[in-house]
């Protein structure tokens, strides 16, 4: 790997990981189960759930089962050659050690340690390439977050207080990151994406940015959610699809993509000049379920049946 947009050319196929607070719920919210997909359940929309009551979940979150080199290793297995995980989704809470907010996985739960930290070692370890989601605009439990429950809060304070501080963090404190995924920019004022991509890009020279930055300051196209596109695109482009059929754990999604159904995307995907970003779901403990593992490991079989030359 030696520069910017080299995992693009040479990749083609990347691990997307949701995981967060809403992967301890797993789709469920007093004893009631939401179908969907897990990572919204805080959101009106589904089970809203009062701030309050969600901050709250963060002190029974203990994901001991979660082993960065585990999944390092299968996304290696699986063929592919990097890994993109959520640092913060729309519930606001950051799956990495952060001074910006205490709402995150260090500081609020008995868990105590910082994943991202485990996983980007991992991954530049094996070789792999390693990149953030971070949801930008919406922030669900902070005041002024993009679609806040919280009333009354300022985007500027939300801007210049969490986001744009929180993705210094991201963009200083876990070595070489290769993407940075932001998600639904909204609503979001030209101006601040210009300053939030110009600062990522001023600490992370080699880094891609997907298309949902917005306002057209990407790098490279972000298709429509869990598709396999149906025609050849021009430039960069990639389509973000996921194992079963929520993007983050939920206790009773077991309809799980087969290794044939996983290559079938991927050759379809890579055929027509894009990259396959497949995600996965890891639960409460922090472990990928066994089934889809298991799917992804056999696809990877074939995939690295000969030799690289
Ligand atoms: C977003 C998130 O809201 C969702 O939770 C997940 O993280 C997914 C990967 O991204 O959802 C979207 C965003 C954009 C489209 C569809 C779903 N789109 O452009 O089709």
């Amino acid at each position: 790997k030696e520069g910017r947009g080299e995992l693009f050319a040479d990749g083609n196929f990347g691990m997307f990981v949701h995981w967060g607070l809403y992967s301890h719920l797993g789709g469920k919210w007093n004893g009631k189960t939401y179908y969907g997909i897990g990572e919204w359940l805080l959101s009106p929309r589904v089970a809203d759930i009062p701030v309050e009551e969600y901050k709250k979940v963060a002190e029974s979150f203990n994901p001991t089962e979660f082993d960065a080199k585990k999944i390092a290793q299968l996304a290696k297995d699986a063929g592919m050659k990097y890994i993109i995980i959520t640092s913060k989704h729309h519930e606001g809470f950051a799956m990495f050690d952060s001074e910006v907010s205490d709402f995150n996985i260090v500081d609020a739960t008995p868990f105590g340690r910082d994943p991202m930290h485990e996983l980007s070692e991992a991954c530049h370890e094996l070789g792999l390439g390693f990149g953030f989601y971070y949801s930008h605009y919406q922030d669900w439990t902070t005041a002024g977050g993009g679609k806040s429950k919280i009333e009354g809060g300022d985007f500027k304070d939300y801007f210049y207080n969490k986001c744009k501080p929180q993705v210094k963090e991201i963009c200083t404190n876990y070595g070489d990151i290769d993407f940075i995924w932001f998600d639904t920019p909204g609503g979001m004022k030209k101006e601040y994406i210009v300053e939030l991509a110009g600062m990522v890009r001023e600490l992370q020279p080699n880094v891609m940015l997907c298309s949902r930055v917005g306002h057209g300051l990407g790098d490279y196209a972000s298709r429509g959610d869990m598709e396999v596109p149906e025609r050849n695109y021009e430039g960069l482009w990639e389509s973000a699809d996921t194992n079963n059929d929520s993007w983050s754990y939920a206790w009773y999604d077991n309809n799980f993509k087969g290794p044939k159904a996983i290559l079938h995307r991927l050759v379809s995907t890579i055929g027509r000049g894009g990259t396959y970003l497949l995600n996965v779901g890891p639960n409460s403990k922090g472990s990928i379920p066994e089934i889809g593992v298991t799917f992804l490991e056999e696809a990877g079989r074939w995939i690295n049946k000969y030799p690289q030359v």
